[in-house]
């Protein structure tokens, strides 16, 4: 038999600063009342931030204002720090260039290439573990997965062109992998995906030159152009830009939502629960967060297992309770029900419900001074990918090859932990709130009765007036959930559908909106359709690679109609975004057709150029830009503009 896994303790233990908790806890009661509330809109939060000030708890809020004021000239995106001549700053008037003589336009596409290409990698290199899994199901190598829904797996092999007839699951899953890891290559010269965008929307790709051809072609493109004395000329790098996020929306975030589905179920409407009161008093609590599902899906299954449940019980718990948090959470949600406990700026407050044994975590979005929040408490963070090993972790390597074993090895050690809690510093005063996600593109349809008519139709009459996909994150730019939730609610108020992923599909979650209920605060056009479904007003459509589920949906509509996205009454928003992802997504969202609007600017300021490229050349371009807009109600206003032209434009 072998062995059972063991942890690796990264780096050594952290212990909590004495000097911040000092300086945290001088706060005064009307101080602290005072920043809870200008630092979030979500109520359920409030309580768990109270907390954190009184016991001197650092928070994202606390190190934002330790970084204050912000350094001007990297704000606006014209220092450079790329090779070793600078670091350069452009202050005019006499520091107009860099050592190597890039202006204010070059450093600024150079920096906003170099975040997209981030952001590109990171959920394409999350879709090649995934594909990578599928292949070793193919291969017999991977045993603790299995293919769930057989019907998606032969429906995308057909897409890609893999005869099925002849062959057996394992064969065809093999098959489609092999076929898809070319899709990252250099070889293929083209995503398949892309074929299931509207002919003129393609079009408008091979006219401007940014049909993506590999994935890591593109991410190591732009790798290529940012090295010093490559590229110089700011349009060309930024249309760059748009071809790899391209190769991230309709490559590598496709494939991952896509096998996801194959191997873990196409998610449909379900019931669950969000914020922190998901945290249970009486149970063993793990959270599990990060993005890729295949982590996550595992310890659901171990957690199920008798033995575990077994072990609970011995140490004194009711069970085992699992939550979720940021996207890997949505994943869980959408598919499996499993309550989520929040988004981005609640994983620090999870740790502060008292109640967690443990917080597995895989990549992405995961504060690296998650150990220290841990360490005022008995809480283990458990880390599991090579990629994201963080000092004072527990670390288990986890394989695909050997995912149950591992997975198991961490619930024993979070049901282990249970007993080192401190009842007393145990705080969960707030009751979760009932949410209704699950709204893949296959459900959708499902729910329309088989074709997207009814909704064109809908749409068509003008009941509905358009749709719009609100994504992204937190950013202490913001005051948390208030820029998602605000739009959210503005725009259903004016009959607008909205379509979420990510940290903004669980801020409209913790406040109420994806519930039927919810269409009472929509306008009579939306009201009735919803209530006639019996669906909420804002559709939970996952995670943040899921936002291809929003490109796929905004291609059926295009295709039904027969027009390019770009003529579609849809739009954009990221009111909160503060990942490098978050910028590829508007990316792809703008080059596909999608106007978008942003509510944190980006640093792109220095340059006037640029600035007017992104928010109005691009139309000449591909027919869509970006806005910023701080404000959520001038940003509906915005929205809600653009959705009226196209209608006008479409003559309906
Ligand atoms: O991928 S929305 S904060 S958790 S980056 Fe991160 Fe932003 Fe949340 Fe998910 Ni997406």
């Amino acid at each position: 038999m072998a062995e059972e896994p063991e942890p690796t303790l990264i780096g050594e233990r952290i212990e909590v600063c004495e000097l911040d908790r000092a300086r945290l806890s001088l706060m005064n009661p009307a101080l602290v009342e005072e920043k809870r509330e200008a630092r979030t809109a979500d109520e359920s939060a409030k309580p768990f931030i109270e907390l954190t000030m009184k016991e001197g708890i650092e928070t994202v809020w606390d190190r934002f204002e330790m970084q204050q004021p912000e350094c001007k000239y990297c704000a606006a995106g014209i220092s450079c720090a790329r090779c070793a001549m600078g670091p350069c700053r452009i202050i005019p008037p006499h520091r107009v260039r860099g050592v190597c003589g890039a202006d204010a336009d070059l450093i600024v596409a150079r920096n906003l290439l170099d975040q997209i290409a981030t952001g590109a990698a990171a959920h394409s290199d999350h879709g090649r573990e995934i594909v990578l899994t599928l292949l070793g199901i193919g291969n017999g190598k991977v045993n603790d997965y299995v293919v769930t829904d057989r019907d998606k797996l032969h429906r995308i092999a057909a897409e890609f062109g893999v005869e099925t007839n002849a062959l057996n699951e394992r064969e065809v899953a093999r098959e489609l992998a092999l076929r898809m890891l070319e899709e990252y290559g250099t070889v293929k010269d083209a995503l398949q995906f892309t074929g299931r965008a509207p002919p003129a929307t393609r079009q408008i790709w091979e006219t401007a030159g940014i049909s993506p051809r590999g994935i890591d072609r593109e991410v190591v493109d732009a790798m290529h152009r940012v090295q010093m004395g490559v590229a110089a000329d700011y349009a060309s790098t930024l249309l760059h830009g748009l071809r790899t996020s391209l190769s991230d929306g309709w490559g590598g975030s496709m494939m991952a939502t896509e096998i996801s589905d194959v191997l873990f179920g196409t998610p449909s409407p379900n019931e669950s629960l969000v914020n922190l009161g998901v945290v249970k008093r009486e149970c063993v609590n793990i959270s599990l967060h990060g993005h890729n599902p295949m982590l996550s899906e595992m310890i659901v299954k171990a957690s199920a297992d008798p033995e575990m449940t077994a072990l609970a019980r011995k140490v004194g718990a009711e069970g085992i309770n699992l939550v979720g948090l940021c996207c890997t959470g949505n994943e869980l949600l959408m598919r499996k029900g499993i309550p989520n406990a929040g988004n981005h700026f609640n994983q620090e407050l999870a740790i502060t419900t008292g109640a967690l044994e443990a917080m597995v975590v895989d990549y992405q979005c995961i504060f690296p001074s998650l150990p220290r929040t841990a360490s005022c408490y008995h809480t283990h963070i458990i880390t599991t990918s090579p990629k994201a090993k963080i000092p004072g972790t527990y670390y288990f390597e986890f394989e695909p090859e050997t995912a149950f074993r591992t997975a198991k090895a961490i619930v024993k050690m979070a049901v282990e932990n249970f007993p080192n809690r401190n009842p007393d510093r145990v705080f969960i005063p707030v009751e979760p709130v009932k949410v209704v996600t699950g709204f893949s593109v296959e459900a959708m349809r499902a729910a329309l009765g088989g074709s997207f008519r009814p909704l064109i139709d809908q749409i068509a009459s003008g009941t509905i007036r358009g749709a719009v996909g609100i994504v992204g994150c937190n950013n202490p730019k913001v005051k948390h959930d208030f820029g998602h939730v605000t739009l959210s609610k503005e725009l259903i108020r004016r009959d607008i559908l909205c379509v979420e992923t990510g940290c903004a599909a669980i801020a409209s979650g913790k406040a109420g909106l994806l519930q039927p209920s919810a269409a009472s605060l929509a306008g009579p056009g939306l009201r009735g359709v919803c209530e006639s479904l019996g669906i909420p007003p804002v559709l939970h459509m996952g995670s943040c690679v899921d936002n291809a589920r929003i490109l796929h949906l905004a291609a059926e509509l295009g295709n039904a109609l027969n027009v390019p996205i770009h003529r579609l009454p849809i739009a954009g928003a990221a009111p909160e975004w503060y990942s490098q992802k978050a910028v590829s997504i508007g990316a792809y969202f703008v080059a596909s057709g999608v106007f978008t609007v942003l509510g944190v600017m980006p640093k792109i300021t220095g340059s006037p150029s640029v600035v007017s490229l992104l928010t109005e050349g691009l139309r000449g371009v591909v027919h869509a830009s970006f806005a910023v807009e701080p404000d959520p109600l001038r940003a509906a206003d915005l929205i809600a503009g653009q959705i009226e032209r196209k209608r006008a434009d479409l003559g309906i």
